[in-house]
């Protein structure tokens, strides 16, 4: 069976198609072996009593975990020497991180959500890394938050990895979407599907229905025609699936189809939704549109949004097309 290592098939991309450019593929190497890092950190769990809460919060007031504090500081020590980037920004930190002056600098932002899904840590479920790479605009030295401000349609690069019975590497540089599975006797990341596709038809959804009372009216008219089944409008019976790591949800969607909501609600009105905008739903909105499916906030498509500040959250649908284009028009219905 013919091999292909991750740093082969960038290596690859790059003769054939000519669609990473050198710097672009060294961030991704570097964003892999972090990511191969941090499996080996989630993997020894209480064995090197890195599971549990730290006595900090981030600055969206979420106490830290931690293995979240690990993985940042992971993948920041992985990133900052190489001379790829320009700054980097992460779910864990107030403010962009500024590459140190002793290193040289390079044309990219990397933002990335260093552990999705902490909940899940101390039980034992999967993980993840979410990541999302921008350019650094022309002329600009010393980026700072407003350089990140870009909307998701610029990304150059999105990925995500998802620490579960077996480390994943799922990539995208806009030229469809590929996983790698972690070969740990090699070392590597090895190539094990090439652009995946999401039907747009599913029967599957992913949803924390414990939020239900709180919810918009379309998502309310939506998921009730879901749980109607066969008899209801919609016609046909639905699954129902929700891990608790969006890497996780999104994973299964790439596999096997679905859609996976996180709505806008009346708990806190003043945010427009609990997932973050520039290293959650961006980088996997870029993901599922390269892989066939849709990703809006209910209004618009997500990737046109123009993020207003780093840290800002947004409602989030995203999956097989057909069921995503129904609950946006509900979101257009009802105003
Ligand atoms: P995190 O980045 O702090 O882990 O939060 C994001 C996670 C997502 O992975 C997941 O979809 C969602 O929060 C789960 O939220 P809830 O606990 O409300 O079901
Ligand atoms: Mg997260």
């Amino acid at each position: 069976m013919r091999r292909v290592t991750l740093t082969r098939f960038l290596i690859e991309e790059q003769r054939a198609k000519g669609a990473i450019e050198g710097d672009l593929r060294l961030l991704v190497e570097v964003v892999a072996r972090a990511c191969k890092s941090i499996s080996n950190a989630i993997s020894r769990g209480s064995l090197t009593g890195s599971l549990g809460a730290t006595d900090s919060e981030n600055v969206q007031g979420e106490v830290q975990k931690k293995l979240d504090v690990i993985s940042n500081e992971i993948l920041l020590e992985a990133n900052e020497w190489g001379g790829h980037l320009a700054a980097m920004a992460s779910e864990e930190m107030d403010l962009p991180y500024a590459i140190p002056h002793r290193y040289p600098k390079g044309e990219y932002l990397l933002l990335f959500d260093p552990l999705d899904g902490s909940s899940n840590i101390d039980v034992n479920v999967a993980v993840g890394t979410i990541f999302s790479v921008l350019r650094c605009p022309e002329g600009v030295d010393e980026p700072d938050e407003r350089h990140f401000l870009q909307p998701g349609a610029r990304q150059v690069c999105a990925g995500y990895a998802v620490y579960g019975p077996t480390t994943l590497l799922v990539l995208t540089v806009g030229d469809g979407v590929h996983t790698f599975t972690l070969d740990r006797e090699l070392g590597s990341f090895v190539l094990t599907q090439e652009n995946l596709q999401i039907p747009a038809d599913t029967k599957e959804y992913s949803i924390n229905a414990s939020n239900q009372r709180h919810w918009e009216a379309p998502v309310q008219r939506y998921v009730g025609e879901l749980l109607a089944g066969k008899t209801g409008p919609l016609g046909k019976d639905y699954n129902m699936r929700w891990v608790a790591s969006m890497v996780a949800d999104v994973h299964r969607i790439l596999s096997r189809g679905g859609i996976f909501m996180y709505p806008r609600d009346a708990r806190e009105p003043g945010k427009p939704g609990k997932l973050r905008l520039m290293y959650e739903a961006n980088p996997m909105a870029f993901i599922v549109e390269q892989a066939g499916g849709a990703a809006t906030n209910g209004h618009q498509r997500i990737l046109d949004l123009v993020p207003t500040t780093l840290h800002e959250r947004v409602a989030v649908f995203l999956g097989s097309r057909n069921e995503v284009e129904r609950v946006t028009g509900y979101h257009a219905a009802a105003r």
